[in-house]
């Protein structure tokens, strides 16, 4: 582990409460590694709200594929962004559904580019985006 600093954290009773609690519920061995946690992870959507800086991120999408034209207009759009799709995996969920991941890394206007219109094709039932980083400088 790189080098570690101490500091002291002062919270209110209940807040201190409902946080151990929230502990418990996530299986989290200690206060710190949880903190931790929290922190990276509100520095990490900061880094998604700068126009500069490089990201990764999924989009998870549900659609039937039996609509028409909605297949091309899908391969269509990730081949648009080619230059930040990673890699799409593509599952049968049922007789009618797929179900879709794609792996986007790039800069992060052109990552939630395609995370938003992918999400807004209609016939996608449900989409949903992740975003993180690699955690340079947060580790
Ligand atoms: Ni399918």
């Amino acid at each position: 582990m790189p080098d570690l600093v101490r500091f002291t954290v002062s919270l209110p009773a209940r807040l201190s409460a409902a946080f151990d609690q929230y502990l418990s519920r996530r299986d989290y061995p200690s206060r710190s590694e949880a903190v931790r946690d929290l922190i990276r992870d509100a520095l990490i959507e900061e880094q998604w709200a700068s126009s500069v800086a490089e990201v990764a991120g999924t989009v998870t999408i549900v659609y039937d594929h039996h609509r028409r034209e909605l297949t091309d207009r899908l391969t269509r759009l990730q081949h648009d962004y080619h230059d930040v799709v990673l890699s799409t995996t593509h599952v049968h969920l049922d007789h009618d559904n797929c179900l879709e991941v794609i792996i986007l890394r790039g800069p992060v206007e052109r990552v939630r580019a395609i995370g938003n219109r992918l999400m807004s094709i209609r016939g996608v039932k449900h989409g949903k985006m992740t975003c993180t980083s690699s955690g340079a400088g947060l580790e």
